[in-house]
């Protein structure tokens, strides 16, 4: 089994997280976004979409974070409690997955991530759409009520949660204001060692990109600004 990630990329992390909780036997394949290698045609045979991760898995080939991380589950540990069989705690398991990746994940990206790489600034109104998501996953821990995002037990959402949430650690940016998701982060921490070193890896790397621009000289994106140094 391959896995194509990019080391500091939210959705990348959340496969490595599933896959270290299941240890699962894996090559990992590291696509440098730096130099734009998702770009090349080699690249677009994986994934049309050109973005990053990719799992291969003995030729089957599957993009998206979140049906990655589930099909990992229900393949190789259906009685896993990351992902259960009951259809009310997956429906929540995915609701909530879904929820990060659309609703939650791109404004921190926006705010905290791509001013990094690309010529966007951290503005007052890119923070106040953060702390908007952010009250949002906060009323959900509330309204859930337990230890981690849907259950007593941690599952492949909390997983994508703490992928998002790094990236404002990463950059120094509080949410203290948010004493759930704080609760919940840091509990995270001191349950999952072993899940949270990668995301602690990737955390560090983010960090040390905020101080030293990495080289994006190699990197023409078809989207985002160039910024120059
Ligand atoms: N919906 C995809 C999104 C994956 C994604 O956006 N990955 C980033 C890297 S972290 C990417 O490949 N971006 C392409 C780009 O910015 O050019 C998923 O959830 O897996």
């Amino acid at each position: 089994m391959k896995l194509y990630s990019v080391c500091d990329g939210p959705p990348s992390l959340t496969c490595r997280t599933t896959l270290k909780a299941l240890n699962i036997p894996y090559e990992l394949i590291d696509i440098s976004y730096n130099s734009g290698e998702h770009f090349t045609d080699e690249y677009a045979k994986l994934n049309p979409q050109r973005q990053i991760p990719v799992l291969d898995d003995d030729g089957f080939l599957l993009s998206e974070h979140i049906a990655i991380s589930q099909y990992l589950c229900d393949k190789y540990a259906p009685n896993a409690s990351i992902f259960p069989q009951d259809p009310n705690v997956r429906a929540l398991i995915t609701q909530r997955m879904c929820f990060n990746m659309a609703y939650l994940y791109p404004p921190i990206l926006r705010y905290a991530i791509d001013p990094i790489f690309f010529d966007y600034q951290r503005d007052a109104e890119g923070l106040k759409k953060v702390q908007d998501v952010l009250s949002t996953f906060e009323e959900y821990l509330k309204r859930v009520g337990k230890k981690y995002a849907v259950s007593d037990n941690v599952t492949i959402a909390d997983f994508a949660f703490v992928s998002t949430i790094i990236c404002l650690e990463a950059v120094e940016i509080t949410f203290d204001e948010f004493p759930l998701i704080t609760k919940w982060y840091n509990n995270f921490k001191k349950e999952n060692p072993e899940e949270w070193a990668v995301a602690e890896e990737a955390m560090k790397l983010i960090t040390e990109y905020e101080k030293n621009t990495p080289d994006l000289s190699k990197l023409n994106h078809p989207v985002h600004p160039r910024k120059i140094l």
